[in-house]
């Protein structure tokens, strides 16, 4: 393999040597003999244009045909006796955009996030991603390894981006112009990790769907997951969900003054499922009295029945096409189980119908809130450093409420004093009708690295960015995605199809 092969190659070139003390570029095989601090290159090998092939036997090179020459660049971070944080550089051979892109993950990771990379190489950055310290994508990785759940929860991803960025400049002969971060769902929750804890680390950030606080996330996923298989009345039949769905547009889809499948602004649709509530027998058309009550649960925020605090919000009304992601059962979904069985208690064994909401979630937040959570809203270091901190979440995410988002976008803007205006720095765009990080039945497609780069570069800061919606290969629908928390309203003449005849405001 031409991989393995390469490491050899590399290996009898000369002697160890400093990045720092390069003043010119390094051919891409002679940076095995670089020196950073905390890593070991394990890999360097330039791949022809078309010839990457991920690792893996399951998988193939389809999606890196068109992938340009790049120098491919593997190394191991060692920054705590315990860690293990595998990284990878890849670097354009030529036609180089003077820009560095890294690369955020998904769930418990455990997998550097190739096809990513292969996104932002395409377009001419050199980029990085991590496998965040671990191999495999469940949580039990952190049984024991209380050093490898925090280079899961932000050190591997700075980490991985100080070497990055010197590998960089090691290969081009200077530094990249701008540094992004481009991230959804633990990608999101990383970006706002790296925006509190390493203000320095980036100029410009894109959190979608941040899976953030993440042991408040995970211990609503299980709170709502129980409401529901706890007891076999509650169950919602799968084929059930677009029944429910289908009602739910009837009652809020032409409320936002336009019947376009879509609902704009959940906030404003108040969907009682008592609506649909079987007035005889249980029926495929309806939900039985458990069954409402179990969709009350599902569409309410988690809140502590003591304090009344709210613990994570629900899912919003237009989600329920996505229900059987979470909530297909029998089991809640493992990902958050995981988070309890190995983070939190350390009992693989842990059954999840013993799960209490106010008392699990005070452990989860003694265990791992100010390590796996984003909890501090005052991101002025990064807004000071010039910073440019851009978050998107669709409104039906099937996997992480959105209002998570709102909620951290609206802390956010609370706290940071003494930093540039709010505007000039923050804006979260929610997409109605989109799913977690894509998928569902609104315009999905859009490029938020081509909104964030003028903000970052020129002061130009996003008020609305054009989502399509492709079928096929064909654009069916475009709309504006706006700066929250304005939406989009028709214009009440011409196409509904096309973004031109939508305008931002304020609801
Ligand atoms: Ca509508």
């Amino acid at each position: 393999m031409k991989w393995s092969i390469s490491i050899s190659c590399a290996a009898t070139l000369a002697s160890a040597m400093s990045y720092h003390a390069l003043a010119a570029s390094t051919p891409c095989e002679g940076l095995s003999s670089l020196s950073l601090p905390h890593a070991t290159i394990t890999a360097v090998h330039t791949v022809a244009a078309g010839a990457f092939t991920p690792p893996g036997a399951a998988r193939n090179g389809e999606g890196f045909k068109q992938l340009p020459s790049f120098c491919r660049v593997a190394a191991t971070l060692r920054p705590s006796e315990d860690s293990d944080i595998k990284i990878e550089v890849w670097l354009p051979v030529s036609g180089w955009n003077g820009k560095f892109q890294a690369v955020g993950n998904g769930g418990w990771a455990g997998t550097i996030s190739y096809p990513a990379m292969g996104r932002a190489l395409e377009r001419g950055y050199a980029t990085s991603s991590t496998d965040t310290g671990h191999a495999g994508g469940s949580a039990a990785f952190a049984l024991g390894h209380p050093e490898k759940l925090v280079d899961y929860a932000y050190r591997s991803e700075h980490e991985m981006t100080v070497n990055a960025k010197a590998i960089v400049a090691a290969f081009y002969g200077r530094e990249p112009s701008r540094s992004y971060w481009n991230g959804c769902s633990t990608g999101g929750r990383q970006a706002l990790m790296e925006a509190q804890r390493f203000p320095n680390d980036f100029d410009g950030i894109i959190a979608g769907a941040a899976a953030n606080p993440k042991t408040h996330l995970d211990a609503w996923r299980i709170w709502m997951a129980q409401a529901m298989f706890k007891d076999q009345a509650s169950v919602i039949p799968v084929s059930k969900f677009a029944m429910i769905h289908e009602a739910v547009l009837a009652a809020c889809d032409a409320g936002d003054g336009l019947k376009d499948g879509l609902i704009q602004d959940p906030t404003t649709c108040h969907f009682d499922p008592r609506a649909i509530e079987c007035k005889g027998g249980d029926a495929p058309t309806c939900l039985t009295a458990a069954q409402v009550a179990a969709v009350r649960v599902v569409m309410s925020p988690a809140k502590n029945r003591k304090t009344g605090a709210e613990i994570f919000p629900g899912f919003e009304p237009g989600t329920e096409l996505g229900w059987s992601r979470m909530l297909s059962g029998p089991d809640p979904y493992a990902t958050a189980v995981d988070q309890f069985k190995y983070v939190v208690f350390g009992r693989p064994d842990w059954d999840w119908r013993t799960f209490d909401l106010e008392r699990d979630v005070a452990a989860a937040d003694a265990q791992g809130q100010g390590t796996l959570s984003s909890i501090d809203p005052d991101l002025s270091a990064f807004a000071r450093h010039g910073g440019k901190l851009l978050m998107y979440h669709g409104w039906s995410d099937q996997d992480i409420a959105p209002r998570a988002s709102i909620n951290f976008y609206t802390r956010t803007r609370e706290a940071t004093h003494g930093a540039p205006s709010n505007a000039t720095w923050v804006r979260l765009f929610m997409v109605p009708g989109m799913g977690h990080c894509g998928g569902g039945e609104g315009p999905n497609t859009f490029d938020m690295m081509t909104a964030l780069e003028p903000w970052v570069e020129h002061g130009s800061a996003p008020e609305r960015i054009v989502a399509s919606r492709i079928t096929a290969g064909k654009v069916e629908r475009t709309r504006p995605l706006c700066a929250y928390p304005e939406v989009a309203r028709y214009s009440g003449a011409g196409s509904i199809d096309d973004a031109e005849n939508f305008a931002c405001k304020t609801p």
